[in-house]
């Protein structure tokens, strides 16, 4: 072998060598980017799981503000009397009960004062009152009162004193409200009822959601 073909020969093995480095250099470069695509793959995935979490995170959100902050709070609770004992009524007239001990008033949409409960806010509520007809009150005299709604008769509780003393009775009504609507209870004409520290007589509202 003469100088010309040891070179040839180095030439030939020397691109054999970079052949097979390219090669492998391909091989490399594609396992790489196979482990870049599933990579990818798995982000996109993570990504969409993210979404989906994140969606669910702001419905909660929405439901949590709506159930505290998101609308106004209203709740009120009193009986009738702050102090005392005895009759409320036989007024010559239809009388709207005062129910001066207030419990709560969240809102502050119930006056005492007056023993009208006003909504500032258009929405669905609740309103509950009890009445008493005690053994004071004279034989056949009756303990009629309602629920009323801008002066219209909702609901009732009746009773009268008979050989049955001490009855009491209540009533509910769930209702739709504008705002500005007013709400409290009415005592008949020509009826009573009784009350001492054991608030036998309430009335109680609060807003069950708004509309
Ligand atoms: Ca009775």
């Amino acid at each position: 072998m003469n100088g010309t073909q040891d070179c040839e020969t180095n030439v030939m093995n020397g691109n054999v060598k970079m052949k097979i480095r390219v090669e492998k250099n391909e091989k490399n470069v594609e396992t790489r980017l196979e482990k870049n695509e599933k990579d990818v793959t798995r982000l996109e995935e993570n990504e969409k799981h993210l979404e989906t979490r994140l969606k669910k995170s702001e419905k909660d959100v929405k439901e949590l503000r709506g159930l505290i902050g998101g609308q106004p709070r209203v709740a009120f609770s009193a009986a009738l009397m702050t102090s005392g004992a005895g009759l409320i009524g036989r007024f010559t007239v239809d009388t709207t009960l005062k129910y001066q001990r207030v419990f709560s008033n969240t809102g502050s949409c119930y006056n005492p004062s007056t023993g009208v409960f006003t909504a500032q806010a258009k929405g669905m509520y609740y309103f509950r009152f009890s009445a008493f007809n005690n053994s004071v009150l004279p034989k056949g005299v009756r303990s009629i009162v309602s629920l009323m709604k801008n002066g219209e008769q909702l609901v009732s509780v009746w009773d009268e004193k008979s050989s049955d003393p001490h009855d009491m009775g209540s009533n509910a009504a769930v209702i739709a409200l504008e705002s500005g609507d007013k709400v409290s209870v009415k005592l008949h004409a020509h009826t009573a009822v009784y009350d001492d520290g054991m608030n036998y007589n309430s009335f109680s509202g609060f807003l069950l959601f708004t509309m």
